[in-house]
């Protein structure tokens, strides 16, 4: 039997991946397209929709390209592409506004998240309808299966909506999507602010471990990481925010049980963990880092790569825009 179709995608919206994104999306992608017939791409048309600059942002698609692959995406087996490459995703878009009410497309709590700081007056038309482009991503591909972390699950639902209400008025024409959400284990929190998820936009670079910092750095952040005074080395998010991500970090890079962890460490210091966690996680980054790199010094091949696949995604993507504008009238 064939495998089910999954989609996801990444925004190429900094010069490299950090440690949530690999533990919280490429590790489990990885695992994913083994047992699924995988799609993910790059979503440049997405991260223009603040602005960007040219040479900054083509730079950034070739990394996270580079970064996809070196985590373990295997270009060969799973569909690993640039969105801007295949025009119907920008078509279908189109399409589906259309069907989109003014008030459903503003409820979409990103855009006010996003738009809080300078104003909505200040945001692009297409930060709005940002969430419409990504329907069409996942219904061009008919895909069943979409994992994303639980703030995009707003954007998975409008998806559902959309595909259903196209095909009640047009007739069948998309495949109904599901969510999968990020599990708790998966989400990490900044070393410096335990508090906040780790993100590319923090305002303090030390709580943040790039894919592309070099070993002795990451291990450094991890040494300086955030904890508390009780001494104890358990899990408690409530109580322990700093511990409590440590172990879910060393978790997700050993694949030990964050409970046998505990035992691992119970009597020692938060010294001797600590180091233990930084030469977990340098385990795991440095082959990552290193491959990205080479990766990088052949932008050709990488190009290349980006281009057969651009053809195999547009091959699926084409087909199903065509029954979109012929469900509706435009053929
Ligand atoms: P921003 O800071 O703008 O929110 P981000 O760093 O959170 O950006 P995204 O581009 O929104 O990154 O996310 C890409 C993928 O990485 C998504 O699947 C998201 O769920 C996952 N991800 C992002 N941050 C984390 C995190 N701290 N822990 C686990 N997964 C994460
Ligand atoms: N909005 C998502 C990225 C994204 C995506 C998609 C994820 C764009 N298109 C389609 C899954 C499926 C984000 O910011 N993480």
């Amino acid at each position: 039997m064939a495998h089910p179709r999954l989609y996801s995608g990444m925004q190429p919206s900094s010069g490299s991946l950090h440690l949530g994104n690999y533990i919280g999306a490429l590790q489990q992608w990885r695992r994913l397209q083994e047992d699924h017939d995988a799609f993910f791409s790059i979503v440049d048309l997405h991260a223009i929709t603040v602005p960007q600059s040219p040479q900054v942002l083509r730079e950034q698609v070739r990394t996270l390209a580079a970064q996809y692959i070196a985590g373990g995406i295997d270009p060969d087996r799973s569909c690993l592409y640039v969105q801007s490459h295949v025009a119907a995703h920008a078509q279908l878009a189109w399409l589906l506004s259309t069907i989109t009410g003014f008030g459903e497309a503003s409820r979409m709590t990103q855009f006010k998240d996003k738009t809080a700081k300078g104003g909505q007056e200040a945001a692009s038309v297409g930060l709005f309808t940002y969430p419409i482009l990504m329907a069409a991503d996942i219904l061009l591909y008919d895909a069943e299966i979409v994992p994303v972390g639980d703030d995009q699950k707003q954007h998975v639902e409008l998806t559902r909506d959309l595909g259903e209400r196209f095909n009640k008025r047009f007739g069948a024409t998309f495949t109904i999507p599901k969510p999968r959400i990020l599990a708790d284990g998966a989400r990490i929190y900044d070393l410096q602010i335990p508090q906040s998820k780790m993100s590319k936009s923090a305002d303090n670079d030390k709580g943040v471990i790039w894919l592309l910092d070099e070993p002795a750095k990451t291990a450094k952040k991890i040494r300086s990481a955030v904890t508390d005074t009780d001494g104890a080395i358990r899990a408690d998010r409530a109580e322990k925010p700093g511990v409590t991500n440590l172990l879910d970090i060393m978790s997700a890079v050993t694949g030990t049980s964050v409970a046998d962890l505990e035992a691992h460490f119970d009597g020692q210091g938060y010294g001797v963990f600590k180091t233990e966690v930084a030469d977990a996680v340098v385990a795991e980054l440095a082959p990552v880092r290193e491959r990205t790199l080479e990766l990088l010094a052949d932008p050709a091949e990488l190009d290349r790569l980006l281009a057969v696949n651009a053809d195999r995604a547009r091959a699926v993507a084409d087909a199903t825009l065509t029954r979109a504008l012929e469900a509706m009238g435009l053929r």
